[in-house]
């Protein structure tokens, strides 16, 4: 029989939670923010809490209010949020109701939450895998309870979310490595109006079949004292054997969907009247009583008044300072200055993908909670472009190692890892593919910091071959930094030479926020004619190049800048070497700006060198319209106007939706020397 002291706390946080439920909905104006309340999932959701240590991690859903309260948050921290005042611990007004993050040291940990269902699975995960990595490195990083005993992962999700492509990902990826997670699955048979017979061919209990070691089980969690059992059991046994479980609990939905989304536009009488039954409140209520526990009552009445006195108070506390909306999208990172040997002597030139290949060996020897790993990245190929060769055979498999074809979970559990200390880098194949993992970058790692007030800044890098190459075709020679640069809070490098490429690799690893570096495939081995530059002398190990520094490759003369018969070529990547082949036939006239990282960007360079020439071309690999380029175009337009002889002209590839396979083709709808040529002669004749 479970402690009384233990019943009687479960009573009295559900008291709190349909008390907080019935003065929301009571309160309507006030409460206009879009909410979910637990009511119907509050006995498995409160017996998971109980059995939670400071050492382990948990990831609520935005039903998971009871699960809260069960960890030790105050109705008024929940409300602070639900009325987005400037004292919501979790997100500081910038987030719904019962979204939260943590770093509490008396409470498990939690990660950022989204609201996008179902999309906490691979993140959740990650956080499982890099507690794993921690064990096996007997790392200091590690959180374990007092007694020794090792942290446990609960992935939390409804239903109807369980179906979603990105759940079945974690839950192979977790089977495969047996990490030391729970996937608890709350079951309400709804998800908005979609019932689960016209949603679903198995619930996530059957579900779970397809997943070859995943250990199982199904409850009623409806009832206190059962979900108290079982999830003691599965936590502790999890806790001992480090491998995956689901739990699949069966729930009614007793109030609304969301505050905006109400029951009773959908749901019959009959359906409502069957939910109530199951009602968990009811339910322990009445065992309390059956065994001659009688202070319910007292403890309903506080906890009305309690909850009564800490709405209003929440209502009068401060507002968020508008002046701080804009912060936290990134930590800071201490890389502000170039220091090292950039050409040092006595050392070889070297290949752009050897100088990523040798930054990242050195990071390694240098750190042991780095990580890569990515589709075939592993002992036996070392990358498809041998841009991790040999990286395995020095550091082991549990460091280096190949993943199936999971987009989404290799950039998506960055963010996991990166919470438990453990510094991913990991990679895509080929940027053409980076849409699957696109989601992740979007609704969890690039809001992470934002939306946790800096606690959880994702600190990985995501490295992705990127480019035209001669031949590569349609889904093999993509561009797509546009497409990134629309998402912020990720930073972004696009080195043009093996020195920028390992110094701004340095810069990346020790930056603390999300980095993507864009590598080009044409420049990886200056295979293609007129890229011969893009091999440099192997800067020293401590060469670091901080981000946001672009780079002047070519000068004009003094005396054609003088005489108004100069312009400026602001690009990046295979940009450079078209450029830098189309100046030749200009001599003197042109100035080439590489940029190095498209965001940050290194404005106060690039507005000199427009101002000074008062001429400019961007120039880019990318289809044009809509471009980058052509936003950063409009920009030196902006800022420059009064400097500009005429119009900012962008060159960027063709308007198609792809590279044509056919290398006839591929060259015609590509930018080059001679296109870049002609465009110079227009911006020289303003
Ligand atoms: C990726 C994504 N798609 C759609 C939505 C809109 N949405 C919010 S809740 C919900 C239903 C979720 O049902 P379920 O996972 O069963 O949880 P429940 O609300 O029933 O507890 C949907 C479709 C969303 N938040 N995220």
């Amino acid at each position: 029989m479970i402690e009384k002291e233990i019943l009687l706390k479960a009573f009295r946080l559900m008291c709190y939670a349909k008390s907080m439920a019935e003065t929301y909905d009571a309160n309507r104006q006030i409460c206009k923010y879009v909410h979910s309340t637990s009511r119907g999932h509050e006995a498995i959701q409160l017996a998971t809490a109980f059995h939670l240590k400071s050492c382990d991690y948990v990831s609520p859903y935005y039903r998971d209010e009871s699960m809260l309260l069960g960890l030790g948050y105050s109705p008024y921290e929940l409300m602070l949020q639900l009325l987005t005042k400037a004292d919501d611990p979790f997100t500081g007004g910038r987030s719904y109701y019962s979204h939260p993050n943590s770093k509490e040291k008396d409470k498990p940990r939690i990660i950022h939450q989204s609201s996008a269902t179902g999309m906490q699975a691979i993140p959740t995960t990650g956080i499982a895998q890099g507690i794993q990595y921690l064990e096996s490195i007997n790392s200091s990083l590690l959180l374990k309870a007092e007694n020794g005993e090792l942290p446990v992962v609960i992935c939390s999700l409804g239903d109807g979310s369980v179906t979603e492509g990105e759940v079945s990902e974690a839950l192979q990826f977790a089977v495969l490595k047996q990490l030391p997670i729970i996937y608890l699955v709350q079951d309400n048979e709804w998800g908005i109006s979609a019932t689960a017979a016209e949603t679903r061919a198995m619930n996530a209990y059957e579900y779970a079949d397809g997943f070859k070691g995943l250990s199982k089980i199904q409850i009623d969690g409806t009832d206190f004292t059962h979900c108290y059992k079982i999830m003691g059991n599965v936590i502790n046994e999890v806790r001992k054997s480090r491998k995956p479980w689901l739990v699949h609990a069966k729930v009614p939905l007793l109030n609304h969907h969301t505050s905006g989304v109400r029951k009773d536009f959908y749901r019959s009488e009959d359906d409502l009247e069957k939910h109530a039954k199951d009602d968990p409140f009811s339910k322990l209520k009445k065992l309390l009583l059956e065994n001659g526990i009688s202070e319910l009552e007292k403890i309903e009445t506080d906890a009305a008044e309690l909850i009564a006195a800490d709405f209003i108070k929440v209502l009068d506390s401060p507002e968020p300072n508008i002046n701080k909306a804009a912060d936290y999208v990134f930590v800071p990172t201490a890389v502000t200055e170039e220091k090292g040997e950039r050409n040092p002597t006595g050392k070889e030139k070297v290949m752009m993908v050897d100088a990523a290949l040798f930054a990242i060996r050195e990071l390694m020897e240098d750190h042991a909670e780095s990580i890569f790993f990515g589709q075939d990245v592993g002992r036996r190929l070392g990358g498809v472009f041998r841009e991790a060769a040999t990286l395995a055979e020095q550091f082991g498999d549990h460091r280096v190692f190949n993943t199936a074809i999971q987009e989404a979970y290799i950039i998506g559990s960055t963010v996991g890892l990166s919470a438990v200390g453990v510094k991913p880098i990991v990679e895509v194949q080929f940027a053409d593919y980076i849409y699957p993992g696109f989601n992740q970058l979007v609704s969890e790692i690039s809001k992470s910091c934002y939306l946790s007030c800096g606690k959880y800044p994702v600190s990985t890098i995501l490295r992705v071959p990127i480019g035209a190459y001669g031949g590569g075709g349609p889904y093999h020679s993509g561009c797509v930094e546009t497409t990134l640069l629309s998402i912020k809070g990720i930073k972004i490098a696009y080195p043009s030479n093996a020195a920028d490429m390992k110094g701004l690799m340095k810069a990346a690893f020790y930056d603390g926020n999300p980095v993507i570096m864009l590598e080009h495939k044409g420049l990886y081995w200056s295979k293609v004619p007129g890229t011969e530059e893009a091999r440099s002398i192997e800067p020293s190990r401590d060469y670091i190049l901080p981000f946001g520094k672009a780079n002047v490759i070519l000068n004009a003369d003094k005396s054609k800048v003088e005489n108004g018969d100069s312009c400026c070529i602001i690009t990046y990547g295979m940009g450079v070497y078209w450029a830098k082949a189309a100046a030749k036939k200009f001599p003197g006239q042109i100035e080439i700006v590489d940029l190095r990282t498209l965001f940050p960007l290194d404005e106060e360079m690039l507005f000199e060198s427009v101002k000074k020439h008062g001429k400019c071309l961007v120039l880019t690999e990318e289809q044009q319209n809509n471009s980058f380029a052509e936003a950063l175009a409009g920009r030196i337009s902006k800022e420059c106007f009064k400097w500009l002889d005429g119009p900012v002209e962008v060159l960027g590839a063709a308007n198609i939706p792809a590279i044509p396979l056919n290398m006839n083709l591929e060259n015609a709808v590509l930018p080059n020397a001679e296109k870049v040529s002609e465009k110079i002669k227009a911006v020289l004749s303003f």
